[in-house]
């Protein structure tokens, strides 16, 4: 973190994966903690370059490309890839090499601090009715999963080997609302969204961190007890939807995809 003139914490930070639909939301949020933000995307970006911003396409499976669009930037926020199941093939690159790359970036170009997209996916294969928090053994739903699973253990790796720290987000769900019975646990609001990320790019010495995404929602199935020194404390909660998605078809109870956290992503593929 670099004080500067304009006494924003941060000179210049890379947002990857800026056109999707959390990139959209932190490509406001970031111009707050930056006088720079570097948006990159494999996709074109919608609005176009703001005044605070330079814009830089890049395919995350590019090893070179990768190492160039990091240069000059004090922190990473990496948002992109896949993410949703796909074939392994499709995930391997964008995901497990594309995350692989991002830090290969950071080491070469001595950036300390990388905020990871990780997901809910990496413990997907709990019951709803389980408890779960940052020391349960992972139980990664899809590929997917295991790919955000693997950025978990690269950020492990990166810290232990070169002292780059990160906060791997295990994101519930992110969306305007909640969409449907499960994401009244797992929904994590966009107001949420962007103060878990101004707590995971300016909290100090959190080596790797792994904090759960969500919203102060009523029925919680994770416990942040191991990243309270984050200061992340959600404001809003999915229950003024519940009501309206109450009305939504019930899933038979014998459902896998209604009984585990993973929700449908526990019954995704195969694809061949
Ligand atoms: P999204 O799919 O809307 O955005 C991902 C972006 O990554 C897209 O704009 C896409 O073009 C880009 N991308 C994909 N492959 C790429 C590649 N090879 N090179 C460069 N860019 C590439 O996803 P969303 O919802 O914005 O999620 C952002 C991140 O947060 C993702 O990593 C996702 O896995 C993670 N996440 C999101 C959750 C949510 O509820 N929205 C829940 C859990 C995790
Ligand atoms: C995720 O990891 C996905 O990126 C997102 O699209 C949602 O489906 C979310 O998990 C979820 O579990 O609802």
């Amino acid at each position: 973190m670099t004080q500067t003139a304009t006494s924003k914490p941060f000179n210049r930070l890379l947002l990857t994966g800026a056109a999707g639909g959390l990139g959209q939301i932190l490509r406001e949020a970031l111009q707050a903690h930056a006088d720079i933000v570097r948006v990159s995307d494999i996709s074109p970006l919608a609005p176009a370059a703001g005044e605070h911003e330079e814009v830089r396409p890049c395919d995350l499976a590019d090893k070179a490309g990768v190492l160039a669009l990091a240069e000059g930037v004090d922190a990473i926020v990496h948002m992109g890839g896949i993410s949703t199941e796909r074939a392994f093939e499709a995930i391997l690159e964008a995901n497990i090499r594309g995350t692989f790359h991002i830090y290969e970036a950071a080491r070469k170009h001595a950036i300390k601090r990388v905020i990871f997209a990780s997901s809910n996916h990496v413990t997907g294969f709990y019951r709803q009715d389980e408890p779960v928090d940052a020391h349960s053994l992972r139980r990664p739903d899809c590929y997917y999963g295991v790919s955000k699973s693997f950025g978990e253990d690269l950020a492990t790796f990166y810290f232990h080997r070169y002292g780059i720290e990160t906060v791997s987000l295990r994101i519930g769900s992110s969306f305007p609302e909640p969409r449907n019975l499960r994401m009244l646990s797992t929904w994590l609001s966009y107001r949420d969204l962007a103060h878990l990320i101004e707590r995971a790019l300016l909290a100090e010495h959190v080596g790797h961190t792994v904090v759960y995404g969500m919203s102060a929602n009523r029925d919680l199935w994770w416990n942040n007890r191991y990243a309270a020194h984050l200061g992340f404390n959600p404001q809003d909660s999915s229950e003024r939807f519940r009501e309206k998605l109450e009305q939504q078809p019930r899933s038979a109870a014998d459902d896998p995809t209604a009984l585990l956290q993973g929700g449908p992503f526990t019954a995704a593929g195969p694809f061949d």
